[in-house]
């Protein structure tokens, strides 16, 4: 059996929608970021940073949301766009980590840090005005309804990870592409069963958090 673990808003729900998508039967094992489940030894022997996702699969675990990915696309033969589209597909796949990058070190400056004295006004807006513009190549990117020309393949997956939960720093209404995109992936059927394995939501508990003035 293929268990996941998972943080429910983590990049680990990339590799849960992936897995809906794949029709693959797995199970979830929930962790949180704040019970230090992800340091103990036993989830540090199946990711060695303590963090998610990490999978069991095929007598191995894996870590690394980009990794995953292409494995379980190897795997099954599936959501790799078409054999031209292989050098774009990667280049998306990695691309997400750039948007995520910027997601993760928002959501360490708004949420992580509890108290005022040890946020960045600088950072954050720098952070946000950084992931405005990763989103604006995503934007600029799109070909057609997916971001590749072939249609939905895993890299719409992991690429709009980073701009559903980004749309909570950063607005998307100079993006009225990238908005139509995130409807249309939110309309398929696997998104939705994935939503509801997602877990309660623990990390991000406001619709929006505003960079502070400068
Ligand atoms: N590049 C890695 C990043 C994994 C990562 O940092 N995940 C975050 C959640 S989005 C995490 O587990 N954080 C827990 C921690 O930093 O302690 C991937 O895509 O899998």
């Amino acid at each position: 059996m293929i268990r996941l673990h998972h943080v429910p808003q983590a990049r680990s729900f990339r590799i849960l929608w992936l897995l809906e998508e794949l029709g693959l039967p797995f199970e979830v094992a929930e962790h949180s970021f704040f019970d230090k489940s992800l340091r103990t030894p036993d989830y540090l022997a199946l990711s060695p940073a303590g963090r998610v996702p990490a999978l069991e699969i095929d007598g191995r675990r894996l870590f690394e949301s980009g990794a995953i990915t292409q494995y379980l696309c190897e795997r099954e033969g599936a959501l790799l766009g078409a054999p031209a589209e292989r050098a774009d597909w990667l280049e998306w796949l990695h691309f997400a980590e750039t948007i995520a990058v910027h997601v993760a070190n928002l959501t360490q400056q708004h949420i992580v840090l509890r108290e005022d004295w040890m946020r960045s006004p600088t950072v954050m807006r720098l952070e946000a005005a950084r992931l405005a513009k990763t989103l604006e190549v995503v934007e600029r990117g799109l070909a057609g309804d997916h971001l590749l020309p072939s249609g939905f393949s895993a890299v719409d997956i992991a690429v709009s990870y980073g701009a559903m939960i980004g749309q909570r720093f950063v607005s998307l209404d100079p993006l009225p592409g990238l908005r139509d995109w995130l409807a249309r992936l939110s309309d398929r059927p696997a998104f939705a069963r994935a939503v509801v394995r997602d877990g309660v939501a623990q990390i991000y508990t406001r619709d929006f958090y505003p960079a502070p003035e400068g």
